[in-house]
């Protein structure tokens, strides 16, 4: 008891206070957070007592994970969302850690990803209160305006100034975090207030903001209804998936029922399977320029105005939580009608509102479904041929990736992620959450991390961090590992060397074919030779690794990784040399 008397015989303590550190993180564990992805620093003291005394009296935490880098601390906790749907915290150590954090964060607002961010901030005091500053970082730290590190990737930020605001500021964080668009919030902590006794009343309380949730009107559901149930050729554009795995189900069964064309247009998640006959694969312009209505799912990019537009009389509907996505500053795809949702209750509404109405466009439907489904067959031999070209002894990516479909297929449930890595194009995923790409914000190093954080969530699914060697090196990998074998992540990962930044020289070749730097024996600024021993790297954390030189071996390798995550149950790493 913070009087220092005894509690009464037979309780615990639920009363009487404890640091506002340590009812800050018990409080996150009320609202749900399961785990704290950690880097600790001088600013620390007032957590970590608070963790002990809150485990000492009882109070229920969330679990903190030393995370040897802050960009893994931001990964995982973007994967475990993206896993569960459950934000979870991230902390740092003052503007240093914070600084660190800024590129998930970016990555984070881009995906509508909540995450709640913490950092201690230096302290104000220099002498005289027990949080005040005692070493020479307490002075070599501190800001001006340390939140303008992430202030811009935050939907809210916040300092804490009284101890007493410890549990309140929680529940804010979370409630906003988690409203449409969900995204990342941050909240400074000073160490003086945070060393400051807190009560610990109503630290197990339900929470107190229920987050605000977009969900359709009706009005706008049945105009948009009624405008894809009048066009001859409607195409859906989707980027973000379904939302959510009932919605994937019914949109998969919509689209069916009506012969909507999907196309996966540099998609993040998939929205429907990719073995569907509505799926059109991701090369959206011959059903762009032909669409006399387009519905557009939650995509940041519908389509590439360089490269072709839709026609001018087309209407376009626009669906999201943000449908306009004001966070940027130019996008300028066209919207006739915006409907504010998050895309899985949109989905269900109208899916509602075209049943009724489908009976009186029948021979329509099944005439558009027979010449789809026969588009749609052609686009995936087309694919097939040039993923197997060469019988695989020229290892290109899409050999990478349709080798690792065919060893996902009876594997169980799985999910790829994609940085740089395989693409969708070949790969047969037909489960919602089972494909996922790098942001569309691009901060690499991203996706050995987040494939933690999947794993930490769902133990039984095989999760594929694919990435470019570029990315991996991005990724802290010694870091990645490290957690990985620390907290038992039994992920695969396939490091996809070609030994350059080959994004960088497709872009130059694309503004420059012709140029200089295409005609250089070595292209300026995109080569990464020497390359370290990546195998190597892996094994230093006792990983199970394998290099594939040669197309015909990868499928075994795959194999004999996949057999070997799931019975030893420790990370794997296979590392591909590509030949383009
Ligand atoms: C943090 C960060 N720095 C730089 C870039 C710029 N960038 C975009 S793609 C790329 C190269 C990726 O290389 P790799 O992962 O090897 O894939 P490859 O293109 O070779 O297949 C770079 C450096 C970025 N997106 N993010
Ligand atoms: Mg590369």
């Amino acid at each position: 008891m913070a009087d220092g008397s005894p509690p009464p015989e037979g309780a615990t303590e639920t009363t009487g206070s404890i640091t506002a550190g340590g009812a800050l993180l018990a409080r996150l564990k009320a609202l749900g957070v399961d785990y704290i992805f950690a880097n600790s620093g001088t600013d620390y003291p007032p957590i970590i007592e608070g963790l002990a005394e809150a485990a000492a009296k009882d109070i229920d935490l969330p679990e903190a994970l030393v995370m040897p880098h802050e960009s893994a601390a931001m990964g995982m906790a973007h994967g475990y969302y993206l896993a569960t749907g459950r934000p979870q915290a991230v902390m740092a150590h003052t503007n240093v850690g914070l600084a660190n954090c800024a590129i998930g964060a970016i990555n984070a607002a881009a995906e509508s990803v909540p995450i709640l961010m913490f950092s201690g901030r230096t302290p104000i005091l220099e002498k005289g209160h027990p949080g005040a500053r005692t070493v020479p970082i307490g002075w070599g730290q501190e800001m001006r305006d340390q939140t303008a590190l992430v202030r811009e990737a935050c939907k809210w930020d916040y300092e804490l100034r009284y101890p007493e605001q410890a549990i309140d500021l929680a529940d804010r964080a979370y409630g906003i975090a988690l409203s449409s668009p969900a995204g990342p919030v941050y909240v400074g902590l000073p160490r003086e207030p945070l060393c400051d006794p807190c009560p610990t009343d109503g630290l197990d309380a339900p929470p107190k903001m229920a987050p605000a949730r977009a969900a359709p009107n009706g009005d706008e559901i049945e105009r948009a209804a009624s405008m894809l149930a009048a066009a001859e050729r409607p195409l859906i554009i989707a980027q973000h998936g379904a939302g959510t795995a009932d919605a994937f189900a019914t949109l998969t069964r919509l689209v069916n029922n009506w012969a909507f064309p999907v196309a996966h247009y540099w998609a993040v998640q998939i929205a429907i399977p990719t073995d569907d006959p509505m799926c059109v694969g991701g090369d959206l312009q011959p059903w762009l320029s032909e669409a006399d209505i387009i519905l557009v799912l939650n995509s940041l990019v519908p389509w590439s105005p360089a490269a072709g537009e839709p026609a001018p009389d087309c209407p376009v509907i626009q669906i999201g939580p943000d449908p306009l996505h004001r966070r940027f500053p130019v996008r300028n795809f066209r919207s006739d009608l915006s409907i504010v949702s998050e895309t899985g209750p949109a989905i269900a509404a109208l899916a509602e509102a075209l049943e009724p109405i489908a009976a009186g466009h029948a021979q329509k439907r099944q005439a558009r479904k027979r010449e789809i489904t026969l588009r749609t067959a052609e686009i995936r031999k087309r694919v097939q041929a040039k993923a197997t070209a060469g019988d695989g002894t020229r290892m290109t990516k899409w050999w990478v990736s349709h080798c690792l479909s065919e060893a996902l297929a009876a594997a169980g449930p799985s999910t790829v992620i994609s940085e740089l890595g395989c693409p969708l194009e070949p790969m047969r995923r037909t489960e919602h959450g089972s494909f996922q790409l790098a942001p569309h914000s691009g901060g690499l190093g991203w996706g050995f991390a987040c494939a933690l954080g999947i794993q930490l969530a769902d133990r039984e699914r095989i999760v594929v961090a694919s990435v470019g060697d570029g990315s991996y090196l991005f990724a802290n990998p010694a870091v990645c590992h490290q957690i990985a074998e620390a907290l038992n992540l039994p992920v695969l990962v396939l490091v996809l060397n070609n030994a350059e930044w080959g994004a960088v020289r497709d872009s130059v070749l694309d503004i420059y074919p012709d140029g200089h730097a295409a005609r250089a024996n070595q292209m300026p600024l995109t080569a990464l030779s020497p390359l370290p021993d990546f195998v190597q790297i892996a094994q230093a954390s006792r990983a199970w690794a394998c290099r594939v030189e040669t197309g015909a071996d990868l499928p075994s390798v795959l194999a004999e990784a996949i057999t070997h995550i799931r019975t030893a149950g420790t990370q794997a790493l296979v590392e591909v040399m590509l030949s383009d």
